[in-house]
C-alpha cells in the first residue's frame, strides 16, 4: 500500500486556509520575542527519527501478546510500513534493522525500496540476548561477558556478521545493547565481567570500518534483575573511551532508575563529545516502552533543552542518532509512532524557542523563580502550528492520525496481508 502526494496533497487542501491563519498568527508572535518561526520549521523538517524494523508489529509482555491485524510479515513489508509513516508525516526518513530479526535476502532491491520510499538504514543492532538456532553455544549466562569463550567469541562472531549486512545497506553504525547480568548476588564475579566485555568490545570495534560508529547502549536492569554489566552511562562511557574515537553511548529514554535526570546525563555526554545514539520512548516506572510524550512530556522537553543547547554548543560531539524504542501492545503500532513522532518534534520545537540569552542572564543574576519561567513560557507554547507547517513544507500530511484513519491504512494493510501475518522482534 501506498500513500500518494496526491492522496495526503488532496487531504491538506481542506486546512490550507486555516493553517495558513493559525502559522501566520504564531510566526508575529514569535518574531515579537525575536524567533524567526522559518528558521525552526526548517529544523523541524530537518529533523528524521528512524524506526525500529521491531516495532511495526505488536510487541508482547511475558504475559502475551496480542496481534495486530495486517502485521508486516517481512522486512519489505515493513519498509512498506515505514515509508507509510514518512509519507504522513515527513519525519520517519529512516529504518533502523535487528539481526537476526530482519537479514535482507535480496540487498539491490531491499536498498531500492527503501530508496524509493526516501528512506535511509540508520544504526544495525546486534542480538546476543537471545541464542541462535542451532547455535553451539549459549548465552543463557552471558555473552560479550560470557565466562565461556565459545559464547564470547560467537557473540563477537555476530556482531562483525552485522557490521557487514550493515555495509551492504548502507548503515554507518552498530548499536550493541547487552541483556549480560546476574540475577542474582554473588553469581558474576563483577570485575571479570568487564574485563571481559571491554575485551571483547575492542575486537568488534577493530572490525569496525573507518567512516561507521559503534553505540554502546546501558540498562540497569532486565532481563537480569540482579546486576547489568553495563548498567549506566558511566560505565558505557568508560566503554566507549576504552574502544577508541568511534564509540559512543546511546542513552535510551527507558534505561533509567525512577526520577534519574536524564537531562543532566545528555548534557555531560555531549560535553565530552560522547553521546552518538539516542533511542526517544516513555514510562512510568522501568523501560516501559510506552508512546513517547504520553507520561512525562515535560521530561522530555527538559531533555530536548539540552540537545538543542549541546547541538550548538558542542561540535565534538556528532550529530547524534535518533531512533524511536517503543512497543506497542494494545495500540496500532503505526498510530502509536505517529504519536511518538509527533511528541518528539513537539519537544524538539518547544526547547527550540527557549530564550537562550534571556536564560544565561537568569541563570548569572541567580534568579531561579526567571530560570523557571523561560523555560515553561517555551514548554507552553502550542508549537503545532509550526509541526505542520513544516509537514506541509515537506509535502506529508498536516493531520498525520486523522489522514491515517481517514485513508484507513490499516484496513488497507489487513486486506493485503490478512489477519494471521505475525512481525519478527519481541
Ligand atoms: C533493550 O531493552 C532495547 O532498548 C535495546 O535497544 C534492544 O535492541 C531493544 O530494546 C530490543 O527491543
Ligand atoms: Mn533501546
Amino acid at each position: 500500500m501506498r500513500v500518494t502526494k496526491d492522496l495526503i496533497a488532496g487531504l491538506n487542501a481542506g486546512q490550507l486556509e486555516q493553517q495558513a491563519g493559525a502559522y501566520t498568527h504564531l510566526a508575529g508572535q514569535l518574531a515579537e520575542g525575536g524567533v524567526d518561526a522559518s528558521q525552526v520549521v526548517e529544523r523541524l523538517r530537518d529533523f528524521q527519527v528512524a524506526i525500529p524494523s521491531w516495532a511495526l508489529g505488536a510487541g508482547g509482555t511475558r504475559f502475551g501478546r496480542f496481534s495486530q491485524p495486517g502485521e508486516p510479515g517481512s522486512l519489505e513489508q515493513k519498509i512498506e510500513d515505514v515509508g507509510l509513516l514518512h509519507a504522513l508525516t515527513g519525519s520517519a526518513g529512516a529504518i533502523s534493522l535487528h539481526i537476526p530479526w530482519d537479514i535482507p535476502q535480496d540487498y539491490p532491491a531491499i536498498r531500492q525500496q527503501a530508496a524509493s520510499l526516501g528512506l535511509a538504514f540508520d544504526a544495525v543492532n546486534s542480538n546476543t540476548f537471545q541464542d541462535p538456532r542451532g547455535a553451539p553455544a549459549t548465552y543463557r549466562y552471558g555473552s560479550l561477558s560470557s565466562t565461556d569463550p565459545a559464547a564470547r567469541s560467537q557473540a563477537v562472531a555476530h556482531n562483525i556478521e552485522v557490521i557487514g549486512i550493515g555495509e551492504k545497506l548502507g548503515s554507518k553504525s552498530l548499536t550493541v545493547w547487552l541483556a549480560d547480568g546476574a540475577n542474582f548476588p554473588g553469581q558474576a564475579n563483577f570485575q571479570k565481567a568487564l574485563s571481559l566485555t571491554v575485551e571483547s568490545l575492542k575486537q568488534i570495534y577493530a572490525a569496525l570500518p573507518n567512516d561507521w560508529k559503534l553505540f554502546i547502549e546501558y540498562k540497569p536492569y532486565e532481563p537480569n534483575f540482579y546486576s547489568t554489566v553495563i548498567p549506566d552511562w558511566g560505565t558505557s562511557y568508560m566503554l566507549a573511551g576504552e574502544c577508541g574515537p568511534k564509540a559512543y553511548t546511546l542513552v535510551d529514554l527507558g534505561h533509567h532508575l525512577p526520577n534519574t535526570n536524564i537531562e543532566q546525563i545528555v548534557a555531560t555526554l555531549m560535553l565530552k563529545g560522547k553521546l552518538g545514539g539516542f533511542h526517544f520512548n516513555d514510562s512510568k516506572y522501568g523501560d516501559d516502552d510506552l508512546t513517547v510524550g504520553s507520561i512525562k512530556p515535560y521530561a522530555l522537553f527538559l531533555i530536548f533543552n539540552e540537545l538543542v543547547y549541546g547541538m550548538a554548543h558542542n561540535p565534538q560531539n556528532p550529530y547524534p542518532s535518533w531512533m524511536i524504542d517503543a512497543s506497542h501492545n494494545i495500540k496500532d503500532p503505526l498510530e502509536d509512532l505517529i504519536q511518538s513522532l509527533e511528541a518528539i518534534r513537539e519537544a524538539y520545537a518547544r526547547a527550540l524557542l527557549v530564550d537562550r540569552k534571556a536564560l544565561e542572564a537568569a541563570r548569572e543574576g541567580h534568579d531561579p523563580v526567571g530560570c523557571q519561567e523561560i523555560l515553561q513560557s517555551a514548554f507552553r507554547t502550542d508549537v503545532r502550528p509550526l509541526l505542520q507547517q513544516a509537514r506541509l513544507e515537506a509535502g506529508a500530511a498536516l493531520q498525520p492520525l486523522a489522514a491515517y484513519r481517514k485513508l484507513e491504512v490499516r484496513k488497507g494493510l489487513t486486506r493485503e496481508r490478512g489477519t494471521r501475518s505475525v512481525a519478527t522482534g519481541l
